[in-house]
């Protein structure tokens, strides 16, 4: 901004100084906070106009002026007056190009901009400096408001404000998984906000609200219900009821989109076939299609599953993917409509003992031979990876062999493998490398990003979809650090460009304000977290190691093999990996463009993070970093469960700089999730030392001094019980109460006298509120409640977690006895006890 536009700026807004008031944190405001700035920021926009010029009455231009009166309000606690013409007092105008032509002659918009995309400026008419928020469409406008409050919000300079941006993709959606009875699959914070009792909630306050917060980051569509779609909401009841989720999500502009069964036509529409053939099918989708549009004129369009996990499909008349996608798409197309037509695609009955199936395979084996065959208006969702959402996985090659057919990349921004929202997985790392990866499918150059952006092959749409899963949990995640994926993903669905570090660096400072110290803290726990993830759970791309036949929660590594899903890693007491190498393996390798399968090809050059999805290799082979493949599982797993345990202190350093609610509820979550890395760590350890035969080179792993198994214990009332997975608990066993009475397991110290910590290690299922005391000398020192609703109703890894008692002053002889009260399915069952000297935990 020049001298004279500061000089003008500078009699027309004052605005009431004051220091930022305490407030209650719930997490509900997301990055939307509008926290006061402090006063000396305040004086920084003190130049600001004073008034708000609107030149459209549109309901999305609306919400903009509202929101930049909001955000002001807010932030510099000035209150925008609504101005009814230019007069000679500066605006901030708000408008579409064409709008702004009329009022503002001579102006000449960048011409690159186009959908979405906005300008940010000022100029000087009748000796008045105006701020101008102006776009090509309405939309736009509403994401230059957002972008020019974050601005305020990161207290950036206004100073010569000329800024353009152009999101790089028009799809930037969300998908969420919820069901119609109010459960969401896959959802970790909560019921549907959508649905409720097979039904549309009355109350869309919510979903209001979730609309408002994705548009600030420039979302502009959502599919609301389960991609396994219940056919119901395609009944003429729910297409009304759909035209209420329509009308909060306009002023937003987001889109709604529902997900829909094939197989409607037959199990709601009253025919006796679905075929994607069959004239009276198409009729049935034409006309369904015309009724939807009649409620909701701009409704964006479908999803679909099909032939996947038991969803029907055209298979079922030996039809193709293109015939089912096609048969919706054209009906969809004069309403301007879209259909993402996912290629999770595969069979899940796969013989495991054939070494040439590889589920990694399906999507590109049928989508690839389809290309070219689907309408402009379908678009073909990806999977980032060939399996499923993985703590790694290579870029699925799909995303770089459709030529002639839209795609978009579907990124899971719900935590299913990745620790539920329980562990901290900040996941934006995972996304860039994804996003950055180069499939040499045009030449040179031909990354991710510009790949669905249809950059690459010149298409006419394409992008970013995130399965976000939010509940009705007030923090809309369940774990407030989870936020910062949702954040993420949209910010780099609209410029895929920015960098990890940016990205977490601006969600701290809007999520918990600008403290650098605060920012700098929370962005390094972020930034380290994937890895640290990754190296308790999965190391090396064997995936994450879960039981996924049950919660995809806790560790299960056998679950993963003999059976047909095909996440398999192939581990025996001789070696681990899957050979999808063209020489030896299944040839999945083969599925990329010639310089990446090259890569993968070769054990040398196939890299250490994804050796095992590629190779199958013996425990004693070397990595590139010089260690044996069973060291580095060692190694990894106790590195990944010590940095989760640094989590909880770098925590605990922002005690006073944060509010209380959001860092107690941080707090426990990190603490849980340091007790849960141990879990993950002995269970994987345990595994592998039992099944390879080869010890830890250092030692560590089966060595536990400190640790006394609780069915060593003196017991009374507790059974011994033996655990399956058998390393889902120290020892495999742990001791249940199955009576109604109070059970105890006690123990006489043999240590030196001194200061101790103990961690007790106990099982906290969901369909039960166990209750614990723990006793010195028949002195109550703790207790505690199992409350914490794990995702488990029975013993093992899921359920597996720790109580710490500090401060314990103990002497030799004295007896340490815990007692556990059961509730309901829940047996109040202990697996052990670590007894570790303060000092040393200290040290740790
Ligand atoms: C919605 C995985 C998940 C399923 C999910 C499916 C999908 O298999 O575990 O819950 O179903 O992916 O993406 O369709």
């Amino acid at each position: 901004m020049n001298r004279a536009v500061i000089s003008i700026f500078s009699v027309l807004f004052s605005f009431a100084l004051f220091q930022p008031a305490g407030r209650a944190e719930t997490g509900a405001e997301a990055w939307l906070r509008y926290a006061p700035l402090d006063q000396q920021a305040i004086r920084r926009y003190q130049n600001l106009p004073n008034s708000v010029f609107l030149l459209g009455d549109s309901a999305i231009l609306v919400s903009s002026q509202r929101e930049l009166m909001r955000g002001i309000h807010g932030l510099l606690k000035g209150d925008l007056r609504v101005a009814s013409s230019l007069s000679g007092n500066a605006a901030i105008i708000l408008g579409t190009f064409p709008q702004l032509q009329k009022v503002v002659p001579g102006l000449h918009p960048p011409t690159d901009l186009h959908e979405d995309g906005f300008w940010l400026t000022h100029r000087q008419i009748d000796g008045a400096t105006h701020l101008i928020i102006a776009a090509s469409n309405d939309g736009g406008v509403l994401y230059g408001v957002f972008a020019f409050l974050r601005k305020i919000a990161l207290q950036q300079s206004l100073q010569d404000l000329n800024e353009s941006q152009q999101p790089y993709a028009p799809i930037r959606w969300i998908d969420q998984w919820d069901n119609l009875d109010g459960t969401i699959e896959r959802g970790y914070a909560g019921r549907s906000i959508f649905f409720e009792n097979g039904t549309l909630r009355s109350d869309l306050t919510r979903v209001a609200d979730y609309a408002r917060t994705l548009a600030s980051v420039g979302i502009n569509g959502m599919a609301i219900n389960n991609v396994n779609a219940n056919p119901r909401l395609l009944q003429d009841d729910s297409v009304f009821q759909l035209a209420r989720v329509a009308a909060a999500f306009r002023p937003w502009g987001v889109r709604l989109s529902i997900a829909v069964d094939l197989g409607s036509p037959k199990t709601i529409g009253g025919l006796n076939t679905f075929d994607p053939a069959d004239p009276r099918v198409a009729e049935w989708w034409r006309k369904k299609i015309d009724q939807i549009y009649a409620a909701i004129p701009d409704f964006a369009g479908f999803v679909v599953k099909a032939d996947s996990e038991d969803r029907l499909g055209p298979s079922t008349y030996g039809r193709t993917q293109a015939d089912a996608a096609n048969l919706i798409a054209r009906p969809l197309k004069p309403h301007h409509g879209i259909i993402f037509y996912r290629a999770f695609v595969y069979n899940h009955h796969l013989d495991w003992r054939n070494s040439k199936n590889d589920r990694a395979k399906a999507a590109y084996d049928y989508f690839h031979p389809l290309d070219g065959e689907f309408e402009d208006n379908v678009i073909i969702q990806i999977k980032h990876g060939p399996i499923d959402f993985q703590a790694r996985e290579p870029v699925s090659p799909l995303l770089g062999a459709l030529q002639n057919t839209n795609e978009a990349v579907e990124l899971q921004i719900t935590q299913e493998y990745t620790g539920q929202q329980r562990h901290l997985c900040f996941l934006i790392p995972m996304w860039k490398e994804v996003l950055d990866f180069d499939l040499h499918a045009s030449g040179a150059s031909s990354p991710v990003m510009d790949l669905v952006a249809g950059k690459t092959f010149h298409r006419p749409t394409g992008g970013f979809v995130g399965v976000a899963n939010v509940g009705l949990d007030e923090n809309w995640l369940g774990h407030p650090l989870a936020m910062a994926n949702l954040y993420g993903f949209a910010r780099l669905a609209w410029n895929p460009q920015l960098s990890a570090v940016q990205i977490a660096e601006e969600w701290s400072a809007l999520t918990f304000g600008d403290d650098p110290v605060v920012v700098e803290t929370i962005s390094s726990m972020l930034l380290s977290s994937w890895s640290t993830y990754e190296s308790y759970t999965g190391p090396l791309g064997a995936q994450t190691l879960t039981d996924i036949l049950g919660s995809h929660y806790g560790p299960g590594i056998e679950s993963s093999e003999g059976n047909g899903w095909g996440q398999w890693h192939n581990a025996d007491h001789q070696g681990v990996g899957m050979d999808r190498s063209r020489a030896t393996g299944t040839g999945y390798a083969g599925q990329y463009s010639a310089p990446v399968a090259q890569m993968y090809e070769s054990l040398a050059t196939t890299p250490d993070n994804l050796l095992l999805f590629f190779h199958h290799v013996a425990y004693t082979y070397v990595l590139q970093s010089g260690k044996t493949v069973i060291q580095h599982i060692y190694d990894s797993h106790y590195d990944g469960a010590q940095r989760a345990a640094t989590y909880v202190q770098q925590w605990q350093s922002l005690k006073n700089k944060l509010d209380e609610q959001r860092y107690s509820a941080v707090l426990v979550r990190l603490q849980y999730q340091a007790g849960h890395a141990i879990v993950w760590r002995d269970a994987i350890c345990n595994w592998f030392l039992q099944t390879s035969g080869i010890p830890d080179t250092q030692a560590r792993v089966g060595h536990h001094p400190n640790r006394i198994e609780a069915e060593t214990m003196q017991l009374s009332g507790y059974s011994v019980v033996d655990v399956t997975p058998w390393e889902n608990a120290s020892g495999g066993k742990a001791t249940t109460c199955n009576s109604p009475e109070p059970c105890s397991a006690s123990l006489n110290f043999i240590g030196p006298a001194g200061e101790y910590q103990i961690d007790t290690q106990f099982f906290d299922q969901g369909n039960g509120e166990s209750k614990f005391l723990l006793y010195v000398n028949n002195r109550l020192v703790d207790q505690w409640l199992a409350n914490d609703h794990l995702p488990a109703t029975k013993i093992g890894g899921d359920s597996s977690t720790r109580h710490r008692t500090l401060h314990v002053v103990l002497a030799p002889h004295d007896q340490i006895r815990i007692e556990g009260i059961p509730d309901r399915d829940e047996h109040a069952a202990i697996d052990y006890l670590e007894i570790i000297p303060a000092a040393t935990a200290a040290r740790n």
